[in-house]
Order: C-alpha cells, then structure tokens, then sequence
C-alpha cells in the first residue's frame, strides 16, 4: 500500500493535500508534513495545501491558494478525514486521482486508494511510515520543518502520548522526529497555551464545583461568568476535561447556561454509562461522553440526581 502511494507521488508534477475541517494539529500536522516531505525529495514538483484557515495553528503551517486548473492533472491526497462530508475544500474530487490516508473507521472508503490504519495513533504517525519506507527504497530525506509538523500531529492526538492510542509505533515514529531539531518546549507552548481570562475563567468555575461522596461532579458555568471574563461557549468547553484528574471522580457534568435560561449539558464519565442519561434528556452521544439539555434548573437537578446514581 505505502509503496503504491510512493509510486503515485513520483508520477504527478502537481500534488494537491486536504485534510478536515476545523483543522486540529494531525490534520495539519499530517497535511504539510506530507507536502514538505515531498517538496523535500521532488523539488520540481509542484506541491500544495489546501483548506480553510485555522489562525490559532497558524504556526503549523499557512494554506495555498490552489487554482482551479490546477486540479486538472493533479494527484489528490486527502489526510486524517474519514468522511468526504468533513473534507475542507470540497474540490478535492476534481483531480486525475484521489488517495485517502487515514486512522479513522473506514466508514467511507473513498477514493482509487485507500491506506486506513485505526491502530496508528494519529495520520502524521502513518506519514512518517511512509516517510521510513521511502527512505529506504527512494532514498528519502526529511527535513526539519516536516519532522516539527508531523510530531505536533503525534502529540495532538496522543494527548502528549498519555492516550491509549500511544503505542511502540508511536514511539518509534517520535524517535525518527526527534532525529531532527525540534524545539519541544516552543512547540508545547504554542499548542497548549491559553489567554489569561481563559484561566481565569476556569478558576471560577471550578470554585463552584462539587463533587458528592459516591464520586459524581457538576458544575455551572453562567452567562454572567462567560460575559465577565469573556469567554464563548466553545472555549468555555475545554474547563469540563480539567476535573478529569481529580481524586474519586467517577462521573461528571456540566451546565453550561443559554441566553435563554436553558441550559447545555456535557457528561463525562470514567466508567459508568452515561450516554443514556442524555439520550433521556434530549441529547446523545458516546458511552463515556455525550451532551444533552436541559430545559430549566429543576431538570439539570433531576440529571445530577441520575448521575448520583450511576455512581452509587
Ligand atoms: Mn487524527
């Protein structure tokens, strides 16, 4: 499969790499780190990114703009994108051939090749198979920025390498990175750094949280402590992953207030099912992470009442 890929890049002059939407670090990560790669070892082939900008990973890398034409006689390869719905720049379709790359369930195996392996930990781990094999028949090099994109993919989506998805391969494909310079702590920084309101934030809402004897946490955040600190709602998200850690916690949520009064709930859990306690409030979700609403304060009472009791 890696030796068919290789055989079609060294065949098209113009390559063209997409990725998903709401670009996370893997999706950049493997998407310019595949295109510095073959920029690297093909210097006359014309090579280009594209996708909707995502300016808070701005350091990952900046998109081209592709022509139209371009698409023409070009080789498409889509990363880290299980559904062509999720495929950022909806053109990907209008070249001579299409290779997706990916981790994902193959729920839509699109394109005239398709490499998926759910147990590589991220794309930018694949890549750098790719990369490995390509060295050794083609004689491939890699350069120090498609080793800093493909380990911010790694790290991305390894949580840092504490996820279960972190495996010797991971570790391996992390060793060959760190071949080349790659300032971890610079790259951490810009990953993981937050704005101070943020912070702030997230100190105030975690003063309010509670946690019961039998392990089950809930919080509030409100519109006044959004407006206060100015925070959205989407970045107001990241405070429900920070109890995770805390001692006995088995269970968790969080109401986070509407305009309206109402509110959306987040439920988390590190072992008992939650999803059907959302499933019974108008939401949904996965066994362990599901969201729901609720529509005044009496129900998001009735909710923490049935998370008490998943973890009695
Ligand atoms: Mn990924």
């Amino acid at each position: 499969m890696i030796a068919e890929i290789i055989k079609k890049i060294e065949e098209y002059e113009t390559i063209i790499i997409h990725r998903h939407e709401s670009p996370d670090p893997d999706a950049l990560g493997s998407q310019g780190g595949l295109a510095e790669l073959v920029k690297t070892n093909y210097p006359h082939k014309s090579v280009l990114v594209t996708g909707e900008d995502e300016p808070s990973l701005a350091f990952l890398g900046e998109m081209d703009g592709v022509h139209d034409r371009l698409y023409e006689q070009a080789l498409v390869i889509v990363c880290d994108t299980a559904n062509t719905e999720r495929i950022s720049d909806q053109r990907y379709t209008n070249g001579n051939y299409l290779i997706k790359i990916d981790h994902h369930p193959n729920e839509e195996p699109y394109g005239d090749l398709v490499w998926v392996d759910t147990n590589a930990s991220s794309t930018s781990e694949m890549i750098v198979r790719l990369y490995e094999q390509a060295k050794e028949e083609q004689k491939w090099e890699l350069s120090e920025v498609a080793a800093y994109l493909l380990y911010a993919g790694i790290v991305g989506d390894t949580g840092r390498f504490r996820f279960t998805n972190t495996t010797p391969r991971t570790f391996a494909a992390a060793a060959t990175l760190l071949t080349k310079e790659i300032d971890t702590t610079e790259l951490y920084t810009k990953m993981y750094t937050k704005p101070l309101r943020l912070v702030r934030f997230q100190g105030d809402v975690l003063q309010q949280f509670e946690l019961t004897e039998v392990g089950a946490g809930y919080g509030y955040i409100t519109q006044k402590q959004l407006k206060e600190r100015d925070v959205t709602i989407t970045e107001s998200s990241a405070v429900v992953n920070a109890v995770a850690d805390i001692e006995g916690i088995k269970a968790w949520v969080f109401f986070v207030e509407n305009e309206d009064g109402t509110y959306r709930v987040r439920l988390r859990s590190k072992a008992p099912v939650i999803n059907d306690i959302a499933m019974e409030h108008n939401g949904g979700g996965h066994a362990l992470a599901a969201g729901a609403k609720a529509a005044d304060f009496e129900e998001t009472e009735q909710i923490i009442a049935q998370l008490q009791a998943k973890c009695s």
